[in-house]
């Protein structure tokens, strides 16, 4: 008989039963926030600092590192006993200005990249226990992007392909041999171009011994269509490489009207998506950790980044009520993981 969702305490304690990290993304801010924080700590066992641990944020400039916030999300997670996951070391997008229009030479970049790097592992080691090392590096071709590390101007390592990555993956083993060390992409979570690009490169990665452990499937679903089948073969591929799938970055946005509000049967629609994710990842031995990119509608990306166009994406409301996604995805850790075959 299916475990009842009546009797289950949370998301964190089914996760924790079913051998699964749960994790969300978080904002410092809003960890005064008494419902945000007691929220947070009884249904989460992972947390990710959604920006404190960027560039943008970590940098103010060339010379100085501001851990403040970073160490204040590491003090939450400590005090609750969660695990810390670290977002994101290189990333083409979002730098600071001093950063991007500093006019550096390629060993300028590569010194404060590889610095950069070093410093931040450093600080964090042994709190942090896996790092984004590479976010979003390829395009929907699967193609390595233009970008400030890559070729513009670069660190040194331009037209080589997935050499720079390689770099910095090295790097980052050296700075903390403990960590686990992932590539995160969006758009590559089902079968496509991106996709097999990704596993074409840490196939190759791993095959050459490139320090890396895991790939992140970000999971932004933007149009209430998930291709299951699809994500569970891409997880199945990716694992059987030896290396861990974490679902980094779990969101389903909805369409919301000019008033705000939602059409008919979408929460339901929303619940079935989350629902069938969750259940790809319990079903690979190698995906150990699902996350959402927040977990209330109060606090999301979406509803700036669409202009109001779209929202709902999380599993708690802005009253931090859950919603059937959330009982979707209790149900599904409730009922484990599928005995290996
Ligand atoms: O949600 C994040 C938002 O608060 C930031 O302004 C933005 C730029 O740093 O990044 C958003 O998070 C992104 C994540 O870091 C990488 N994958 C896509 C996420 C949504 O844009």
């Amino acid at each position: 008989m299916m475990a009842s969702v009546c009797c289950a305490q949370s998301l964190r304690q089914e996760a924790d039963n079913a051998g699964l990290l749960i994790g969300t993304a978080v904002r410092p801010s809003q960890l005064s926030e008494a419902a945000y924080a007691s929220t947070l700590a009884h249904e989460f066992n992972m947390v990710e600092p959604e920006d404190a641990m960027k560039w943008w944020v970590l940098r103010p400039d060339a010379t100085t590192f501001d851990f403040r916030q970073g160490d204040e999300v590491v003090r939450f997670a400590q005090s609750h006993q969660m695990k810390i996951r670290g977002h994101c070391l290189v990333w083409g997008r979002y730098n600071p200005d001093w950063l991007t229009q500093g006019h550096f030479t390629t060993q300028q970049l590569s010194q404060l990249l590889h610095e950069h790097i070093t410093r931040v592992m450093k600080h964090f080691a042994g709190q942090v226990f896996a790092w984004d090392v590479v976010n979003e590096a390829l395009d929907e071709n699967g193609n390595v992007r233009d970008s400030l590390w890559y070729n513009q101007p670069g660190i040194g390592l331009s037209e080589n392909g997935t050499a720079y990555i390689e770099q910095v993956f090295r790097w980052a083993h050296k700075a903390d041999p403990r960590a686990l060390l992932f590539y995160n992409e969006a758009e590559g979570e089902g079968l496509n171009r991106k996709s097999d690009a990704i596993y074409a490169m840490v196939k190759d990665f791993k095959h050459r011994g490139v320090p890396i452990h895991g790939v992140g499937l970000q999971m932004h679903v933007p149009n209430l269509d998930a291709n299951v089948p699809e994500i569970a073969a891409n997880i199945a591929r990716l694992t059987a490489l030896g290396l861990r799938v974490h679902i980094t970055e779990l969101d389903v946005s909805l369409p919301v009207d000019s008033s705000g509000r939602l059409f008919p049967d979408d929460l339901t629609r929303q619940a079935e998506v989350y629902r069938g994710i969750v259940w790809a990842c319990l079903n690979s031995p190698g995906c150990t950790a699902i996350q959402t990119w927040g977990f209330t509608d109060k606090y999301s990306w979406i509803g700036s980044h669409s202009r109001g166009a779209r929202g709902q994406a999380l599993p708690f409301d802005r009253a931090y009520q859950p919603k059937p996604a959330y009982r979707a995805v209790l149900e599904e850790l409730l009922a484990g993981r599928l005995p290996a075959h």
